[in-house]
């Protein structure tokens, strides 16, 4: 038996079979045990299976550094599975700067002739049980079975009963992200090959129902009750896809298998594949983000590429979908130009619409008179960037580059074109980018766009074409490597400074390249999804376009933002007709949206905006810095509790904001120490959408939150002091980043507040005394004295404004002062 070990972890490797166990180093509770790993490829004689034994075995240790992860002490493995004319390399690393397992492991062709690679699986846990009918015609069929896992292969959570639950990353950007429960009904599509190409990787074998769960890239097996989990990943997806497989019996027994997809590429005699790292790490769900360390990590390893700012934006789309015109853009560019100092966007973005047909990018159609240069000379002109929609890898079978060039086609073994989802009233084709003409075109395509038209932002749609299965015409290349490659491309062609926004893209391959990612599916001016109008059948469906939908993803993976690149929540709706969400959905899209953090584009046609949306449209800006932590991500597939912490001249304060996906109005009891905050305390509240100051809030109270609705509140503690606090406003959704500076005495307060986008706006100040006056050198200011020393401030002012409130010390209510 050889050991590593770290702060955190005691490896154990055995060698017959091969497999590995690992504990706490401190408690020495085991954790996973008679963990394994395996591989497929195939040969001119057949399929091969390798799971656990090796033969020849050879040994070494290392320690290596690493530039994102620090020293990790290795034991590298090498060995013949018995009888082929292949090397499997392994390596188990344990992380001693990280609480990190590393995994790493290659396939080398010893022989002499070409095999194929379909899977290296790092962590194998136990063996899925197979269906009658799939044992029988393995059977009838002769096909091989994986050799003998080794046995008592465990994973533990603790000593007692155990909740598990699996947080599950999906494959591209619209794929459903969350925790489902042991018991929860499976969230993939039902709409077959309508929506699989688009929203499952192909590659991943779809379970039926039963307990069987999948997850792409990264996954979390967790215990509810224990707070406690194994989070399974790949630091990159430059070499392959990986996706995370378990099975939980009802006595809630675990198989666990991560598996990288090989996608059946050539490997010639005398080469190696070497799999991207994987990692495994312990994790405590009592941690406030207990991804942290695994996203950290991955960003790093891939260079991930954070603009320091979110853009903000206006986008076409979701208002006048493909039927946009070169008026409509120009129409809302001109509201914004009108508008710049109460509405300060940054870009303007075209959207799906301008193109002659998708795939044919350099053609527009009728209603772009003018063209790209034309419209971009209007854009930048009134002082903002113009940013473009594309498919890169995608085309309509009646495109004439698909008629023109139709070997660029990703095609089946039998020479169909692959069908690459549903769209645009037809099934569409991918473009494969293994082919030289391929990237040339898109090459092509990227630096007509941001060289001679002029565009700074490129939103880069439907990714997942670039990584569909077929015969490419590189057939040494995966997938994911085609993607990357893909990817790499258009990063050289637009450019380092061109703002690049990953959208309908598998995630792993694009860390690193883009600058913004979509991370959920497409928002809509309704709360579940339909088609032409109908619920039916499609309401269910966890990555066609709704607003609960994109709500979903944006907070399950709230943990990428900031780390693998700007996450981007999708557009804003706040329009009160053409839609069908109520005001309440429009506040709780308006309210995450705002809280991730991300980019915030907006997509209504603004002139026709009503007064007061265009008043809450400006309440949003500009975007909040830093994001929001989502507090019960694991405990519900739809989480209700976020937190967002504020700093600013006023002090430090947080936001609080309760969901409710429910269609009802629903009574919520306030746990204050599961969302971070001190039991022991009251707080003070300021509701942002009702405008109100909230009586006293403490531990155990209730909270009303409409149906498919929110509450967003800012909180400060309520404890008596002599200092004036800021309680909140409503100039801005932070209720405080408004105010520019503060200045307190003994018996004033002088404080200068920026009022650019909303003059009109009320605020809730606490005063350590009897308040006497309150003045304002710009516009009008009325104030009431509330209970609990409280200032009701309504303010209608001029752009920016000092304000000065004074008060009498000595009449200090309700408490006792200094000197007293
Ligand atoms: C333009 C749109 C917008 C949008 C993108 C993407 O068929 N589908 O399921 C499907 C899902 C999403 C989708 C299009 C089709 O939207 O996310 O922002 O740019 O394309 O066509």
């Amino acid at each position: 038996m050889l050991t590593l070990s770290s702060n955190w972890y005691l490896l154990q490797l055995q060698q017959d079979p091969l497999s590995w166990s690992l504990q706490g180093a401190e408690d020495g509770f085991t954790w996973i045990h008679g963990a394994a790993a395996g591989a497929s490829w195939r040969s001119k004689d057949g399929r091969r299976l390798w799971s656990g034994d090796l033969t020849e075995l050879k040994i070494e240790r290392r320690t290596s550094e690493d530039g994102a992860l620090g020293p990790v002490d290795w034991i590298e493995v090498e060995g013949a599975p018995e009888g082929q004319s292949v090397k499997i390399h392994l390596r188990f690393g344990l992380c001693q700067a990280k609480p990190l397992v590393m995994l790493g492991g290659g396939i080398e062709n010893c022989g002499q002739a070409d095999i194929w690679l379909d899977s290296l699986d790092l962590f194998r846990l136990g063996r899925f049980r197979r269906r009658w009918w799939r044992r029988l015609w393995n059977r009838v069929t002769r096909r091989p079975q994986a050799g003998k896992t080794p046995p008592a292969s465990f994973l533990s959570f603790g000593d007692g009963p155990v909740d598990l639950a699996w947080y599950a990353n999906g494959w591209q950007s619209w794929s459903f992200a969350g925790t489902v429960g042991r018991m929860a009904p499976l969230t993939g599509t039902r709409l077959g090959p309508l929506t699989s190409p688009m929203y499952l990787n192909p590659a991943t074998h779809q379970f039926g129902v039963g307990q069987k769960r999948v997850s792409e890239l990264f996954a979390i097996l967790g215990d509810r009750r224990s707070r406690t989990g194994i989070l399974l990943g790949q630091l990159a997806e430059r070499q392959a896809f990986c996706s995370l497989r378990a099975e939980i019996t009802p006595a809630q027994d675990v198989t666990l298998h991560m598996t990288a997809d090989l996608d059946g590429v050539v490997l010639n005699p005398g080469e190696t594949f070497t799999a991207d790292q994987a990692v495994v790490q312990l994790i405590d769900l009592e941690d406030e983000e207990p991804l942290e360390v695994y996203i950290n990590a991955v960003g790093v390893h891939n260079r991930a590429r954070v603009p320091p700012q979110a853009p903000t934006g206006w986008s076409s789309w979701y208002y006048f979908f493909d039927n946009v015109t070169e008026a409509d853009v120009v129409d809302n560019l001109d509201w914004l130009s009108e508008h710049r100092e109460q509405v300060p966007l940054d870009i303007v973005q075209l959207d799906d619409g301008f193109q002659s047909q998708v795939g044919d990018w350099l053609r527009v159609n009728e209603r772009f008179p003018h063209g790209h240069r034309w419209l971009v000379e209007q854009i930048e002109e009134r002082g903002f960037r113009a940013g473009l929609w594309l498919a890169p890898f995608l085309a309509h079978p009646r495109s004439s580059v698909v008629r023109e060039h139709p070997d660029w086609v990703l095609r089946t073994r039998s020479g169909r074109p692959v069908r690459a989802g549903y769209n645009w009233n037809s099934f569409v084709v991918a473009l494969d980018p293994t082919h030289p003409a391929v990237i040339e075109y898109v090459q092509s395509v990227v630096r007509r766009a941001v060289q001679d038209w002029g565009y700074r932002y490129l939103k880069l749609d439907f990714l997942y074409a670039a990584a569909l299965p077929g015969r490419r015409h590189d057939p040494r290349v995966t997938r994911a490597q085609a993607l990357r490659a893909g990817l790499e491309a258009i990063r050289q062609a637009a450019g380092e400074e061109t703002l690049l926004a990953g959208c309908g893209s598998p995630l792993g391959p694009a860390v690193g390249l883009v600058d913004t990612m979509r991370i959920g599916p497409d928002v809509a001016p309704r709360w579940r999804p339909a088609y032409q109008g109908i619920e039916a059948f499609f309401r269910r469906e966890p990555s066609l376009p709704a607003a609960r939908n994109a709500v979903q993803n944006t907070l399950a993976r709230a943990p990428l933002h900031g780390r693998w690149w700007l996450n981007d929540p999708d557009c804003l709706l706040l329009r009160q007709v053409d839609t069908h969400l109520t005001a309440a959905e429009t506040q709780l899209v308006a309210t995450v949206g705002a809280l991730s953090g991300g980019p915030l584009f907006f997509s209504d046609d603004l002139p026709a905006l009503a007064p007061e949306r265009q008043r809450w449209l400006r309440g949003l800006l500009p975007p909040l810095p830093g994001r929001a932590v989502v507090l019960d991500w694991f405990d519900r597939t739809r989480p209700r509790w976020m937190r967002h912490d504020l700093v600013g001249p006023t002090g430090a304060w947080c936001l609080l904001a309760l969901l409710n996906w429910s269609s009802q109005l629903t009574s919520v009891e306030l746990d204050l120490a599961s969302v971070g905050l001190n039991p022991e305390f009251s707080y003070h509240a300021v509701d942002y959408w009702q405008e109100q100051l909230l009586p006293i809030i403490r531990d155990g109270g209730h909270l009303q939150v409409p149906a498919h609705g929110v509450r967003l509140l800012r909180l400060s503690p309520a404890a008596g002091d002599d200092q004036p606090r800021w309680l909140g406003d409503t100039f801005h959704v932070s209720g405080g980043l408004s105010v520019r500076s503060w200045r307190a005495d003994s018996n004033m307060l002088a404080l200068s507040l920026d009022a650019q986008r909303r003059p009109r706006a009320k605020a809730w100040v606490k005063i350590p005394g009897k308040p006497l006056a309150v003045e304002t050198d710009s516009g009008s200011c009325s104030w009431t004295p509330l209970v609990g020393d409280v200032v009701q401030l309504e303010l209608e002012l001029d752009g920016a404004a000092e304000i000065n409130i004074r008060w009498d010390p000595a009449a200090l209510v309700g408490k006792v002062g200094p000197g007293q």
